[in-house]
C-alpha cells in the first residue's frame, strides 16, 4: 500500500454521492502542428494547421454548451516550445471564451512545449492573468483546487517520479492526477510515443484517486478502471489512422468507477490503403493497378498513404508521374511509398524522415560495416549510454 493511499477519505461514498461533478478531458491538441503543401482555401494557411485550429474549436463550442465543471488538458496543446503568433493568438482567443463562460481550464505543459532550457521560458506564462485559466509548466507539481475538484498537476519535468511523490490526497473532494507521460504499471503494456524526451512514470501507486487524466499517448485508451488517455485531437501520422479523435466526459460521483464518455471531435479523413505487393504482376498490371487504388479510394480532402512494394526498378522509372500527380491532386497530402527489388535487398525511395537521435543511432549501427573485432552491440550500448548523458547534461 502506497503512502499515498493513507489518507483515503472516510465520508468517501456516502456523503459524496450526493453530488456530482463532470469534467472534460482533452489532451494532445497540438496547436501549431503543420505538415503537407495544401493549403486551406479560405485562410490561405496550411490545412493541416488550419484542421488542428478546427478541432480545438469544436471541442471549446461543446464546452460552452454543456458548461463543464472544469476542463482538464493533459498536455501538448502547443506542438512545440515556440509556436506561431498565429497559434498562440488562436489559443489566446479560445481560453477567453472558456474563462468569460466562467468554466476552469487546468492546462500542464506536455513534452512538446516544454522548453529543453528553462531560461527559454514557457509559453504558458501568457495565459497565466487569464481568470479560470490555470498553467501548469514550472517543472514541478503544483495542486489546483476548484472547489469539490482537486487538481494535482504534474507536467513534463526531468524528474516525474520525484514530483509524483509529493501528490498527497486531499480529504475532502475528488482527487484527479493529470499527468503526461508513458504510463507504466503491473499489467499494462507500455504506451510509447517513441519521441526522445518522453517521461515514464509508475502508476500503481496512484489507484486511490478517483481519476488519471492523462496526456501523450494519442490513442484514446482506457487504461486502467479511472485512468484514461483522452488521446490527441487529431491524427498526426499513420499510427493513428484507426484511432478515433476527440474527448473524454467524466462523470465523478464517488462510486468506485466513474461514468467515462467519449465525444468524437470532426477530424480530417486518413487512410493508409492495402499495400499493392508486385512480385506476380507484370509493368502493364502494376500501373494498373496503383492508378486504380487512387481512384477508388477518392482522395479528395483526404490524408492518403500507398505503398507499392517489390517494385522493379525499370517499371519504376517509367511510371507516368505526372499522371499520378494529377490523380492524387484533391488529396490535402497523397504520399506513394515504393519499395524496391534491387539485388536482393529492398530498399525504400520514402521521404527520408528524422527519428529520434536513438534511433537514428542504433539503425546507424546496425547498416555500418565494422571490423570484425568490433563489438557491434557494445557500441551500441556505449553510444546509447552517451546520448542520455548528453540529453541530460545538457538540460
Ligand atoms: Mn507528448
Amino acid at each position: 500500500m502506497s503512502h499515498l493511499c493513507s489518507k483515503l477519505n472516510p465520508l468517501r461514498g456516502a456523503s459524496q454521492k450526493s453530488f456530482m461533478k463532470k469534467i472534460f478531458h482533452l489532451a494532445d491538441t497540438h496547436i501549431g502542428y503543420s505538415a503537407y503543401r495544401k493549403l486551406d482555401e479560405v485562410t490561405g494557411l496550411n490545412q493541416r494547421e488550419v484542421d488542428t485550429y478546427d478541432a480545438f474549436k469544436q471541442f471549446v463550442d461543446y464546452a460552452l454548451k454543456k458548461k463543464p465543471d472544469a476542463i482538464l488538458h493533459a498536455g501538448d496543446l502547443f506542438d512545440s516550445v515556440r509556436p506561431t503568433n498565429r497559434a498562440i493568438s488562436f489559443v489566446l482567443g479560445q481560453l477567453i471564451r472558456l474563462s468569460e463562460a466562467g468554466i476552469p481550464f487546468v492546462v500542464i505543459s506536455g513534452n512538446h512545449e516544454t522548453p529543453r532550457l528553462q531560461e527559454t521560458g514557457s509559453v504558458f506564462s501568457l495565459f497565466e492573468h487569464i481568470p479560470d485559466v490555470h498553467v501548469v509548466y514550472k517543472r514541478k507539481y503544483e495542486l489546483v483546487e476548484l472547489g469539490d475538484l482537486i487538481i494535482h498537476a504534474l507536467p513534463h519535468c526531468d524528474d516525474i517520479e520525484g514530483e509524483k511523490k509529493k501528490m498527497v490526497l486531499c480529504n475532502n473532494g475528488f482527487n484527479i492526477a493529470l499527468l503526461h507521460a508513458c504510463v507504466l504499471g503491473a499489467g499494462l503494456p507500455a504506451f510509447m510515443m517513441g519521441e526522445f524526451n518522453e517521461q515514464v512514470v509508475n502508476i500503481d501507486d496512484l489507484s486511490c484517486f478517483d481519476y488519471l487524466a492523462l496526456g501523450h499517448f494519442h490513442g484514446c485508451t482506457r487504461v486502467r478502471t479511472n485512468a484514461y488517455y483522452a488521446g490527441s485531437t487529431e491524427r498526426f501520422s499513420f499510427n493513428e489512422v484507426n484511432d478515433n479523435k476527440g474527448f473524454l466526459e467524466v462523470k465523478l460521483s464517488g462510486n468506485s468507477e466513474n461514468e467515462v464518455i467519449f465525444h468524437p471531435l470532426r477530424t480530417r479523413e486518413m487512410v493508409d490503403l492495402e499495400p499493392i505487393v508486385c512480385s506476380n504482376l507484370d509493368e502493364r498490371e502494376i500501373k494498373r493497378a496503383i492508378k486504380r487504388c487512387i481512384q477508388e479510394c477518392n482522395p479528395q480532402n483526404k490524408v492518403v498513404r500507398l505503398k507499392v512494394l517489390d517494385i522493379p526498378m525499370h517499371v519504376y522509372h517509367s511510371l507516368d508521374f505526372d499522371e499520378l500527380k494529377r490523380l492524387t491532386r484533391s488529396a490535402v497530402h497523397f504520399e506513394i511509398k515504393y519499395e524496391f527489388l534491387r539485388d536482393n535487398e529492398s530498399f525504400s525511395a520514402e521521404h527520408p524522415a528524422f527519428h529520434s537521435l536513438h534511433t537514428e543511432f542504433e539503425r546507424f549501427i546496425h547498416r555500418y560495416t565494422i571490423g570484425a573485432h568490433i563489438d557491434k552491440a557494445r557500441l551500441k550500448e556505449l553510444g546509447v549510454k552517451y546520448i542520455q548523458e548528453w540529453e541530460k547534461a545538457d538540460d
